[in-house]
């Protein structure tokens, strides 16, 4: 099939023109993702050159080397203050004005300005696995690359608007009959887009120009954009890429170079725009927090074909979920039958709430049961090549499990504990072999949150730690790795944002108005409303747990509400009463919640006021974090600042477009933070130390610095490994 191969070099080997008989193929090696580099871009631009000063060519075929068609426009280009997408566009213009067919062989994921590209060819094939998309609107952005002008116009408005409002990826048959490929077929893909580019020379296959067509409106309502405008306006408030998604859509029905021109002003707008710089380094966040720094690169993984699970509680089989989703099998282990009927019970009404919904078949449901197993025996557990405790949340019940598992655990096991605060190293002696242990910190419910903390003990070995990173990629998880400390990174910060909620609560502000100032910053729920749903009773045994171990300030006040509530067994959602009274699971104001405050505030000597403001209360809730964020990092225990925001973002509900605490410091400013914290120490006084800055944060608003750009913690880690490989 392939003949006469000469390459001919157009722009160093990122983008190449190959001859293979009267085809002309345009080649991009750029990996991993094959992202559209300026130096990409100006490589099409010299390829382009290069096919239309040679007329020997019948058709040209854009091909990408490695597992992916172009997956995207460069996102750290998007940064360059002199970045422009017109010199990209202008090329794909050139591209599909050529005036020989031009076709693009899809494979891998077509995604962003890769689809954008595809789209400016002619003809589009692909091979069956591939997955297409404009995911740009998940980074802040629209496509900028006139996608959201040639999508309408090859799938239709609605269809368009759908896949660029939800940044979802359509497979290939979904994509035929849309109209966005012509034909899909099995083979390697530069076999299928050579097969299919001479079929077009055959048949004499005219150019055909997505910018020439028109976007139909005939069989939308009338109202169809208004429409959308208002819902992303009202739904998607904190995002302007909502909005100007659909002013852009809409500008496809205009001629093709008017709505380019609202594209790229719309675009613009969004690129520069707070929010997509928030999402961008979230983007970018998320791929570093899964790489442990001074691990070697060539350190052998542990094989984890089977896992096993101790507690077949919520907790135990939302983990369970994750590992039968991802094909592994797994065993779940409890004390009594009815326990592990309950366990399995639950799963199962899980997933079939989910075929409900057509999230998943009858078929699949089968499938993922037919992985899980039950056990009364430890005995289940010896094979398997990961073992994670989900027991309940006490230290000497942990204690004693994690020396079982110490001997049932086969030799080269992983055993993991999902505790969500206490002392990892403690729980590692336990077992007799604390370089098999991690700490796994699933987040509730484990099936659905994104968050994974992987904690690494003083002993843990780095193969373990690296295997963990790898098994949280394979279950779907975005994985943080924190140092041991109370709490960890998550419910470490958490705890002093509970602290001040209730000492505003104590002051006269109702659970309401502290909810609201947080959520009015895109925070998914407020600090009341999140330990309600969490349950009241888990967040008071967590203190009470914390002051046994010495880990409480010596303030009699610390925390006095939730210790009142769990008294007065006021659970929060689950028992309809917590922070707040609830009406099926509406949230209404308690009277009783002022009362139990005032109470505790009197009986602390607290001044109630009327005078809280939302700016303080946001101060206060998220001053404080932020500190301890700094001293999180300046302790070693996070390795950089983008784990922290991955922490918070993906797993308490921290606004994506603010792009978590600590990228938000930086936007509010360390300077102003550090003043802030010193005017309520001196407001609300200081002995406990609940103002002091931390000497990090200090000296990066002295010396003028960015907390995001911090590599310290990286680096005392890299120092710490050294130690570590050397043991
Ligand atoms: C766009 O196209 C705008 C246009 O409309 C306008 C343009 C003018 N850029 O995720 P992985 C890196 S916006 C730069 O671990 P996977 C990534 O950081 C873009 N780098 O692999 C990582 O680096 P490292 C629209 C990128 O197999 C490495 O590649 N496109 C880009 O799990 C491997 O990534 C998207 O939003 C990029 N576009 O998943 C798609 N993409 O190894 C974004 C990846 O140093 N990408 N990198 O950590 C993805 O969704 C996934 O990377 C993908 C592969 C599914 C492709």
């Amino acid at each position: 099939m392939i003949e006469n191969v000469n390459s001919t070099a157009a722009s160093g080997t990122l983008v190449s023109l190959v001859r293979h008989g009267d085809i002309a193929v345009l080649r991009i090696a750029n990996p991993p993702v094959n992202a559209l580099s300026s130096e990409v871009v100006a490589g099409l631009a010299a390829a382009v050159d290069a096919f239309e000063a040679d007329r020997s060519y019948a058709a040209l075929l854009v091909h990408c080397e490695g597992r992916t068609f172009v997956a995207g426009g460069d996102i750290t280009s998007f940064d360059d203050p002199d970045f422009s997408a017109a010199l990209y566009n202008g090329t794909l213009g050139r591209i599909e004005a050529l005036d020989r067919p031009v076709a693009a062989a899809l494979h891998g994921t077509v995604l962003g300005g890769g689809l954008e590209l595809a789209l400016a060819c002619h003809y589009r094939v692909a091979v069956p696995s591939t997955k297409l998309g404009l995911p740009e609107v998940k980074l802040g952005i629209l496509p900028g690359s006139l996608g959201t002008q040639r999508l309408p116009r090859a799938a239709g408005i609605e269809l368009a608007l759908d896949l660029i409002s939800s940044g979802r990826s359509i497979d290939t048959a979904t994509a035929l009959k849309a109209g966005i490929v012509d034909e899909v077929h099995e083979g390697k893909p530069l076999d299928v887009g050579l097969a299919y580019a001479q079929a077009l020379v055959a048949r004499d296959a005219a150019p055909r120009r997505l910018s020439a067509e028109v976007a139909s409106t005939a069989d939308l309502p009338a109202d169809f954009f208004d429409k959308a405008l208002a819902d992303a306006v009202s739904r998607k408030a904190f995002y302007p890429s909502a909005r100007n998604i659909v002013l852009a859509v809409q500008a496809s029905t205009l001629p093709f170079a008017e709505g380019e021109a609202v594209e790229a002003r719309l675009f613009e707008e969004l690129r520069v725009s707070p929010e997509s710089q928030a999402m961008r380094h979230l983007f970018f966040a998320e791929r570093q927090a899964a790489k442990i720094p001074g691990l070697a690169k060539d350190v052998a993984l542990r094989p984890i074909a089977s896992v096993g699970i101790l507690g077949a509680g919520t907790m135990g089989g939302g983990i369970a979920m994750n590992f039968a989703n991802a094909g592994i099998p797994t065993v779940l282990v409890e004390t009594s039958q009815a326990a592990l009927d309950r366990g399995l019970g639950l799963v199962r009404a899980n997933y079939e709430a989910s075929a409900a919904k057509g999230r998943l078949t009858a078929v699949q449901v089968e499938q993922r049961m037919a992985l899980l197993s039950g056990s009364l025996d430890d005995a289940a557990l010896a094979d398997c090549d990961l073992v994670i405790e989900a027991v309940f949340e006490n230290m000497d019940l942990k204690k004693q499990v994690c020396a079982r598992l110490g001997k049932v655990c086969k030799p080269g096991a992983i055993i993991a504990t999902n505790t969500s605060t206490l002392d990892v190293d403690v729980l590692a002696e336990a077992t007799g072999r604390p370089a098999d242990v991690v700490g796994m910190h699933f987040f509730s419910p484990a099936n659905v949150m994104r968050l994974l903390e992987v904690v690494r003990g003083a002993k843990t070995a780095p193969d373990v730690l690296a295997t963990v990173m790898l098994v949280a990629r394979r279950i779907g998880k975005v994985a943080a790795v924190s140092g041991v400390c109370y709490g960890f990174i998550g419910n470490r910060m958490a705890e002093v944002y509970m602290r001040e909620a209730e000492f505003l609560m104590m002051e006269g502000a109702s659970p309401a108005e502290i909810d609201s100032a947080v959520e009015a910053l895109g925070m998914a729920m407020g600090p009341c409303r999140m330990l309600d749903m969490a349950g009241i009773d888990v967040g008071a045994k967590t203190v009470i747990e914390y002051g046994k171990a010495g880990g409480l300030p010596p303030d009699d006040s610390y925390r006095a509400v939730v210790r009142k509530m769990f008294e007065l067994g006021r659970f929060g959602q689950k028992t309809g009463s917590g922070y707040y009274r609830y009406d099926g699971r509406k949230p209404v104001t308690d009277p009783e919640t002022a009362r139990i405050a005032k109470e505790q505030a009197e009986a602390h000597g607290i001044a109630q006021r009327a005078d809280i403001g939302r700016q303080e209360i946001v101060e206060r809730l998220l001053y404080p974090l932020i500190n301890e964020g700094a001293k999180i990092l300046e302790e070693g225990i996070a390795y950089r600042p983008g784990d922290i925001d991955i922490v918070w973002t993906a797993g308490y509900g921290f606004p994506d477009h603010q792009g978590g605490p600590m990228w938000m410091a930086d936007r509010i400013g360390l300077t102003a933070i550090a003043e802030r914290l010193a005017h309520y120490a001196q407001v609300r006084g200081n002995p406990f130390g609940y103002w002091t800055v931390s000497p990090l944060l200090a000296r990066l608003a002295n010396s003028g610095q960015r907390v995001s750009d911090w590599q310290g913690a990286a680096a005392f880690a890299e120092k710490r490994a050294a130690v570590w490989q050397g043991r």
